[in-house]
């Protein structure tokens, strides 16, 4: 099989990657490891920035996103004595859009064939090739045979866990990492949320987040120590804890109901320089993992796909190599200030266990500097919403 840019994942990033290729008539083929089901099935973020939307836009996949997703105006933090509301349209003018990442996956699969953006379900074994040479290509296993994919180029937007990122040389690579000492366990129900906007509380007992999927669909988030087990905690354990976390002015309007999914995810901050090596580029979670608290591991994808895109296109209309060299500087530029942000509001709003008295009234501070400091609010809104790419 011979493509001009041949993708390793259908997540996020692989999928937005491949439909802006065809749709600038460039050859992509996508190759994934699980199945359509099991790709779809997945329960990850749920709030884009409006660099993901204008892509989604951009690519006409967007009519279940504007007909179904919630535009929100703001966000809030709690303190356990109050709810600071961040009025991100009033400081920055814009918003942001709850619509999930589920949602995503599922538009821009349906879509595919459409574009004639061919998907290898299933593929095992995928391997790269000769990837610092001008022609690199993929071997993997699908119904039974071996495979060999020739490209141009290879998109390695397999995520943390896979292969592309591991066939860059140690010695050009660069990794920058910080493990957080807990997880967040996540739940999700059909009920109706306990309130219009996201609400992120920092309690004595640890960190809580109230989201959702749309107004009947709710996602809920504790902070829970990093070798926590699932079975030790029963539904109604989660929601009475939710409730005391979210404290007494939100309580009141938690409705409870059975998990359609519970689980625990571990937070990390992580980085990989460079994104590109030879004929090999690096976006999304193969190259950067940013604790949710930011909401922006998904919006960093798209973000990622955006400029890689722009400099594929370019490179396969003018042959200009300048756009491809910039790739990975440009893409670095913007991870580094959402993983600051991230950890950031990770720092603020957890309970760590290494934190003494002192860190916590440094968290007091800070807190009641967001709430009587519009710059403060605005610093956070500007963040939240996206930087400008
Ligand atoms: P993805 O991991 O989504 O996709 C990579 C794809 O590559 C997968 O389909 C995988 O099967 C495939 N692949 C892997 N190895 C392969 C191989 N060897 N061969 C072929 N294919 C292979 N972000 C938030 O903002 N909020 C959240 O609440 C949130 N929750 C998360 C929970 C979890 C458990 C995880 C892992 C992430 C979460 N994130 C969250 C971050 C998430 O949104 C990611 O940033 C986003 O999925 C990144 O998209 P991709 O880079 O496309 O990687
Ligand atoms: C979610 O809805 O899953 C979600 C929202 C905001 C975050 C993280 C997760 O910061």
């Amino acid at each position: 099989m011979k493509t001009q840019v041949a993708i390793i994942g259908a997540g996020p990033s692989g999928l937005m990657l491949g439909h802006l290729l065809r749709q600038a008539g460039i050859e992509a083929v996508i190759v994934e490891r699980q199945t359509r089901e099991h790709v779809e099935g997945r329960i990850r973020a749920g709030v884009l920035e409006d660099t993901t939307t204008n892509i989604l836009d951009r690519l006409g996949i967007n009519a279940r996103m504007h007909a179904e997703g919630l535009p929100h105006d703001g966000v809030n933090l709690a303190d356990g004595e109050r709810l600071i509301r961040i009025g991100l349209k009033e400081l920055t003018g814009k918003p942001v859009m709850v619509y999930g990442q589920t949602e995503v996956t599922r538009d821009l699969i349906d879509a595919a064939p459409e574009r004639d953006l061919e998907i290898i379900w299933q593929a095992s074994q995928v391997e790269l090739h000769d990837v610092e040479s001008e022609s690199p290509h993929l071997s993997f296993e699908s119904e039974g045979e071996v495979h060999r994919l020739d490209a141009r180029f290879i998109a390695g937007c397999d995520g943390y866990h896979g292969p592309s990122r591991r066939s860059i040389p140690t010695e050009v690579a660069r990794e920058f990492e910080r493990v957080y000492p807990f997880g967040w366990l996540g739940i999700l129900a059909d009920v109706p949320p306990c309130n219009e906007e996201l609400i992120y509380a920092n309690h004595p007992n640890g960190f809580a987040l109230a989201s959702m999927r749309s107004k009947t669909r709710s996602r809920y988030y504790i902070q829970v120590p990093i070798d926590e087990q699932l079975e030790d905690w029963p539904d109604d354990r989660l929601w009475d804890e939710l409730e005391v976390r979210l404290g007494p002015e939100v309580a009141p309007h938690i409705t409870r109901g059975p998990a359609l999914e519970k689980s625990i995810a571990p937070l990390r901050s992580y980085v990989f320089e460079p994104m590109r090596y030879g004929s090999l580029f690096l976006a999304g979670d193969s190259a950067h993992i940013v604790p949710p608290t930011g909401a922006k591991g998904l919006n960093l994808a798209a973000s990622d796909v955006a400029y890689l895109s722009e400099a594929l296109i370019g490179w396969f209309g003018s042959g200009d190599d300048a756009v491809l060299d910039a790739y990975s500087d440009r893409a670095l530029a913007r991870v580094w200030k959402s993983e600051r942000f991230s950890w950031q509001l990770t720092q603020l709003m957890h309970r760590f266990p290494e934190h003494g008295p002192f860190e916590r009234r440094m968290q007091i501070a800070e807190l009641e500097y967001i709430a009587n400091s519009r710059a403060a609010r605005t610093a956070i809104a500007e963040n939240y919403v996206g930087l400008p790419l």
